[in-house]
């Protein structure tokens, strides 16, 4: 361990989790690293919890606010989530339990861009943060830590935190050192230009300078990240990924991309990880990506040479990958780059790049608005994430769907979407396995005929042409956006009645 902490003034801090977590106290915010089952700590989330569910059952009021980059694991989300400790959490979840605790209302929770979070927190939006929590690779010897497999929001919350403390993993590889590119554009109002011109551009330093005497506890772990498998590619996620790379191929034809593309950035879930797969099939060579997580998808592509660098903010790989990246580290920070998240995911930079953007979605409108969060427009999923940073910015914006959910019961395509994360002037092309609409230059009503024609399922889009019509031909609507404002939300309403969109 003693190679992991080469400051010697840090080397007597190390102490049990149980005795860390006696450095958090009730009503506390804290920064945790991590970002999508990443670099997230191991061990003193559950110290905490363990300590707010004695304090509750002695009575006591015992709740904390927190703060992460993005999603976690159940180590962190969940075990913190099962307590009903957490009053407040920000900016991203994707854990069964503390979605639940999000949609019971044990918890609060402010779904925010990802490239804000991190500014938002710096500039004093939420208050004070009292205490980071961060797992690093190693501390260096200035007392410097060289975070894990993601950076996320880590260098706002060290740098606002009261007291930190440090989880040091034995499990993550020390080839890690030399992956990552701390630079941060600083706030309001003297916040820099991002100097990035290419991806693989490296503008900062290897590690996060923090002061050393904020550090008030270094606890030792050996656990790894845990992410689950992706689902195997099934039928549909096959011709999704076919018909976004015949469009790319056919944008390369037309003269408005280049033949090694532009810098890609995919989501989270299983099909935007399906769509890198499809790309490995593709006849595109030389692609780069400015992204926020690197999939398993995106490795596959750097390992045969497809893809020569990619840019991120963290990794988001099933078990087998994980461990191949630990293996090879060293060799993979020749080509990997992981980035604060507010530089991995900054719009100028993506917008400057001519950044190509795929991200799923749980239901697009006739008109193209898209729900990236809201299910049944009540019900919290995971949450905006990266998307609306990519998608707002992004050279092209397509997003990716299979056309229904739950067994046929829901359609993707609907009249008007119950939640709106992504408005019809940011959302250029829509694609389920039925097709792809492209809306780059549609009026609204041009739009509907496209996306109902092209990306509804046949069982829906019959009733779908009807109500357009009917709207159309109502005369009590507006010819721009033509809708019967009694009915455009009514597919939910019967779902939420009946159990089926299906009339
Ligand atoms: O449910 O898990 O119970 O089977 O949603 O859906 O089709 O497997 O697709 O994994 O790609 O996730 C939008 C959630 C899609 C994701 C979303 C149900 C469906 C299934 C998952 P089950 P699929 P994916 C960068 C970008 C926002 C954040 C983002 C997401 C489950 O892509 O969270 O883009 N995006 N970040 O059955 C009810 C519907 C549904 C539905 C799907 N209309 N109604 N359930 N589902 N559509 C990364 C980061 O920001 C970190």
């Amino acid at each position: 361990m003693s190679e992991r902490i080469a400051h010697q003034g840090l080397r007597g801090k190390v102490m049990s989790a149980d005795e860390a977590s006696g450095f958090v106290k009730p009503g506390d915010q804290i920064g945790f690293s991590g970002f999508t089952g990443a670099g997230y700590p191991k061990v003193l989330p559950g110290a905490i919890a363990k300590r707010i569910t004695e304090a509750t059952d002695r009575g006591e009021e015992f709740r904390i606010n927190v703060l992460t980059g993005a999603s976690t694991a159940p180590e962190l989300d969940a075990v913190l989530a099962e307590t009903g400790g957490v009053n407040w959490r920000m900016p991203y979840q994707g854990d069964a339990s503390m979605r639940r605790a999000i949609n019971d209302g044990t918890s609060y929770y402010s779904d925010i861009h990802l490239s804000h979070s991190g500014q938002m927190t710096s500039q004093g939006f939420f208050g004070d943060v009292d205490v980071a929590i961060v797992e690093a690779v190693r501390i260096r010897e200035d007392g410097s830590i060289v975070p894990s497999s993601s950076v996320g929001n880590s260098v706002n919350f060290l740098d606002a935190a009261k007291r930190i403390i440090i989880e040091i993993n034995e499990w993550q590889s020390l080839g890690l050192e030399g992956m990552h590119d701390i630079w941060m554009p600083g706030i309001a109002p003297n916040r820099s230009i991002v100097p990035i011109e290419n991806s693989g551009d490296r503008i900062g330093s290897g590690s996060i300078a923090i002061d050393p005497d904020k550090v008030v506890a270094i606890v030792n772990t050996n656990a790894p990240d845990r992410n689950s498998e992706f689902k195997p590619l099934d039928d549909d996620s096959k011709m999704i990924a076919g018909h976004l790379i015949d469009f790319l191929g056919n944008e390369v034809t037309q003269g408005r991309l280049p033949e090694n593309l532009l810098p890609l950035q995919s989501g989270v879930g299983n099909i935007a990880n399906a769509v890198l797969a499809g790309l490995l099939d593709s006849p595109f060579e030389n692609l780069t990506s400015y992204t926020e997580v690197i999939q398993d998808g995106m490795v596959d592509l750097l390992d045969n040479g497809t893809m020569s660098v990619a840019s991120a903010t963290s990794f988001a790989l099933s078990p087998t990958a994980a461990e191949r990246m630990n293996d090879k580290a060293e060799d993979y920070a020749k080509k990997i780059i992981l980035r604060p998240q507010e530089v991995s995911n900054a719009g100028e930079v993506i917008r400057r790049l001519g950044v190509i953007s795929c991200n799923g979605l749980i239901e697009a409108d006739i008109y193209g608005n898209v729900n990236s969060t809201h299910i049944m427009g009540t019900k919290m999923m995971n949450g905006i994430g990266g998307s609306g940073d990519f998608t707002r910015n992004a050279y092209i914006s397509t997003f990716v769907s299979p056309s229904t959910a739950k067994g046929g019961d829901i359609s993707a395509i609907v009249p008007m979407v119950s939640h709106v994360d992504h408005h019809e002037h940011d959302a250029m092309v829509i694609i389920t396995e039925q097709g792809l609409a492209d809306l780059r230059g549609l009026a609204p009503r041009q739009r509907s005929r496209v996306v109902i024609e092209n990306c509804a399922h046949p069982d829906y889009k019959a009733a779908l042409l009807e109500y357009v019509e009917r709207a159309e031909s109502s005369g009590q609507s507006g010819m721009h956006t033509p809708h019967d404002l009694r009915e455009a939300l009514g597919w939910h309403q019967r779902f939420v009645e009946t159990g089926t969109m299906k009339a």
